[in-house]
């Protein structure tokens, strides 16, 4: 049969507004640069066997997280699936805390116990790390009716992907988010895979922003490849949500550079797809080109700003590795409430 419309991949999204302040710009270099040492970093701890378990990169998709993060304020909250190293960055959580994690250290965040997929940081907004796919979609929700029940206007953002946004209990969630009007951000990571599955081969209509319309939930589509789209749409629905609006949902139209997770033969597309998008729609390159075009840093400043960068990155390398690992007796505590 043929397969539905084809989209170009990464990034096909109405023409937005992608412009930033000077001082937003810099920064958003700055933090997505980060979070792509940080994950090429982890690539190398995993190659070494210092990273047990699944893996999943993030590189590619950097500018979703870092310009829904700038709309948000303390107190809001954030969950997302197993591709979470960048989401738990961006909360502000040190690089050296969750390298540590990512190499199971009793330094780590959740003390060496959650690893790759199951990051946490309830104290900066940050819920997880979760390996069901889809499961995180309801606790989101559940984040939402926390807020409104304490009658504050702080909101949740709950990512998912495209692969995520074919699961039944998502369709549950969002009645009961559109029913009681919860201040719920849904932001659905479209970076045209599940695994090996293609949108086009998995969805009966790829159009995922237009998911939320049978509750009425407002969606709209978004270059999440330009870090500024990003950020002016999710700053517009985080008013709706803080003004009392009800859900909203945002797609982001992205895509990831590495395998699924650090075991993908990566069959399911070819070479020249991930170069072409690399080449043309890059967001840290978007993002570099901004700064210099307009003026605001010249080599010498992007060259500074690499070097902090890797000196940040190399440092929660060492910090991880020479950390000591969780002490075996401490094997059963936290298993139960209490213990
Ligand atoms: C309920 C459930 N089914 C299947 C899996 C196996 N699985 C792990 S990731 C994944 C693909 C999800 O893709 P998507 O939601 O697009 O997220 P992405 O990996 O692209 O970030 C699948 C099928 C799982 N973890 N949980
Ligand atoms: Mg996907």
């Amino acid at each position: 049969m043929a397969t539905a419309k084809k989209r170009a991949r990464g990034g096909a999204a109405p023409a937005q507004t992608t412009a930033m302040e000077p001082d937003a710009l810099h920064r958003s270099y700055r933090d997505m640069l980060l979070l792509r040492r940080f994950e090429e970093k982890a690539s190398q701890l995993y190659g070494m066997g210092l990273i047990g378990g699944f893996c999943h990169l993030y590189i590619g998709q950097e500018a979703v997280v870092t310009g829904v993060q700038y709309a948000l304020e303390p107190g809001d909250s954030v969950i997302t699936g197993y591709r979470c190293h960048a989401h738990m960055l961006v909360a502000g959580v040190p690089p050296r805390d969750v390298m540590a994690e990512l190499t199971g250290r009793a330094a780590g965040a959740s003390q060496g116990r959650g690893g790759s997929m199951h990051l946490f940081a309830p104290e900066r907004g940050f819920y997880g790390g979760h390996g069901i796919v889809g499961a995180q979609v309801p606790l989101g929700v559940g984040l939402g009716f926390a807020h409104k029940y304490r009658a504050s206007d702080r909101i949740s953002v709950t990512y998912f992907g495209d692969g995520a946004a074919n699961q039944g209990q998502v369709f549950e969630a969002f009645n009961m988010a559109a029913l009681w009007q919860l201040p719920v951000l849904f932001v659905i990571e479209n970076n045209q895979y599940a695994m090996g599955t293609s949108v086009e081969r998995s969805a009966a209509v790829s159009d995922l922003h237009e998911r939320g319309s049978a509750f009425g939930i407002p969606g709209g589509r978004v270059d999440g490849m330009a870090v500024g789209a990003v950020l002016h749409a999710a700053r517009e629905a985080v008013a709706a949500l803080r003004a009392g609006k009800g859900p909203r949902l945002l797609e982001m139209m992205t895509y990831r550079y590495r395998g699924h997770s650090m075991s993908d033969p990566a069959k399911y597309r070819s070479r020249e797809e991930v170069s072409k998008v690399r080449e043309e729609r890059d967001p840290i390159a978007q993002a570099r080109e901004a700064l210099v075009d307009g003026g605001h840093a010249d080599e010498a400043a992007l060259k500074e700003i690499d070097k902090e960068v890797r000196a940040v990155v190399n440092d929660a390398a060492d910090f991880a590795q020479g950390a000591p690992e969780p002490d075996p007796a401490a094997l059963a505590s936290h298993v139960v409430a209490g213990a």
